[in-house]
């Protein structure tokens, strides 16, 4: 079958590069880019994009009538530390946008097949085992953006049951890449070193120095999202979203493994209000449903990451 994708919010640091993933595997004109503005960023790949606010579910809705998408890979989303600075506008995207998308895709007729909405590690709370989060375990997040990620789940799984909707979804952990800046997350700062480190030779983080989270670099993020969503529907037990992880490390130990690579940098702690958020997340996932489910297995670890970061940041230098 010809696909057809619509991807929402993709000017954000994930959907910058899964719009160039989706677009290398399906052709540039099959993929239908979306958010709110205009792409400014110049890594963002060439092709069609529409601007379309999901809150306008009308709007929504036209656009699916008219673009007639198979797939639509929903990222539109107010992320944690953003969300807890605006917590109505991020119960209004995560989930009244969340929503809507799930109804225009069960109103389509049949003619959407399968709807892509991730989900975040955020989904997990202060009682939730820390090491090794297990698949299934308490949630009881204590962050809005945790809260709504959660109803985002459940809302999946019950489309899912309820409505034959052939709904995905992955827990990503924190993502770190260098072709777009992240959007307002308590992981950021894993991903502001380098570009800090590079350009000055110094870094303040705003989380302590033993805060452990676990993480994944962006290609395999983009690796794990198509082979989820190319998985035969058969495969997948999960339909809330799957545990996924690659590497787990702590602002010491990313900043150790920068300086055994660049170099020695000066790196100073002064930890905010995500460190809160941090301290109630998961230091490291069992993600093995996804590795047994659909095969999921990450190709980067820590070195590996870092040694990619500091080359494509590097150049982005002036010399
Ligand atoms: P981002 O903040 O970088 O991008 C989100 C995009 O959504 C932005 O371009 C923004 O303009 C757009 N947006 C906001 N409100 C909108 C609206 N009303 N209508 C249309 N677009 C709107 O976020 P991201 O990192 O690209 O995250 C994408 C998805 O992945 C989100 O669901 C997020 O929860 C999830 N996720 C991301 C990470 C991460 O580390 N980046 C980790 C876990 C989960
Ligand atoms: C955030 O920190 O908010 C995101 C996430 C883990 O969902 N990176």
């Amino acid at each position: 079958m010809k696909e057809k994708i619509l991807v929402t919010g993709s000017c954000g640091q994930l959907g910058t590069e899964l719009v160039a993933g989706l677009r290398d595997l399906y052709g540039e004109s099959a993929v239908v880019a979306s958010d709110l503005f205009e792409p400014k960023n110049e890594a963002f790949p060439a092709g069609p994009f529409e601007v379309l606010n999901v809150l306008d579910k009308k709007a929504l809705t036209d656009a699916v009538v008219r673009i007639k998408p198979t797939q639509i890979y929903h990222l539109a989303a107010i992320l944690s530390a953003a969300a807890e600075k605006n917590p109505t506008l991020a119960w209004d995207v995560n989930i009244a946008g969340h929503m809507h998308v799930l109804d225009v895709a069960r109103d389509s007729g049949g003619m959407v097949k399968k709807v892509y909405a991730p989900s975040s590690i955020a989904v997990f709370g202060p009682n939730t085992p820390r090491e090794s989060t297990p698949q299934h375990t308490i949630t009881d997040p204590s962050t809005v953006y945790g809260i709504t990620k959660l109803v985002d789940e459940r809302l999946a799984d019950y489309y899912f049951k309820n409505y034959g909707l052939d709904v995905r979804s992955i827990r990503y952990p924190g993502l770190i890449s260098y072709k777009t800046p992240p959007g307002g997350g308590t992981t950021d700062y894993a991903v502001d070193i380098f570009h800090k480190v590079v350009a000055d030779r110094k870094f303040t983080s705003f989380l302590k120095p033993d805060s452990a989270l676990p993480m994944m670099y962006m290609p395999d993020a983009i690796r794990a999202t198509l082979e989820l969503m190319d998985a035969p529907a058969e495969k997948l037990n999960i339909r809330s979203a799957y545990n996924l992880t690659a590497m787990s490390f702590t602002p010491a130990e990313l900043a150790d493994e920068i300086r055994n690579q660049f170099g020695d940098f000066e790196m100073n702690y002064a930890p905010d209000f995500r460190q809160a958020i941090a301290d109630s997340w998961p230091a490291s996932i069992d993600d093995s449903a996804a590795r047994n489910d659909w095969g999921w297995n990450p190709a980067f670890g820590l070195s590996e990451m870092v040694a990619d970061m500091l080359l494509n940041i590097s150049k982005g230098q002036p010399a």
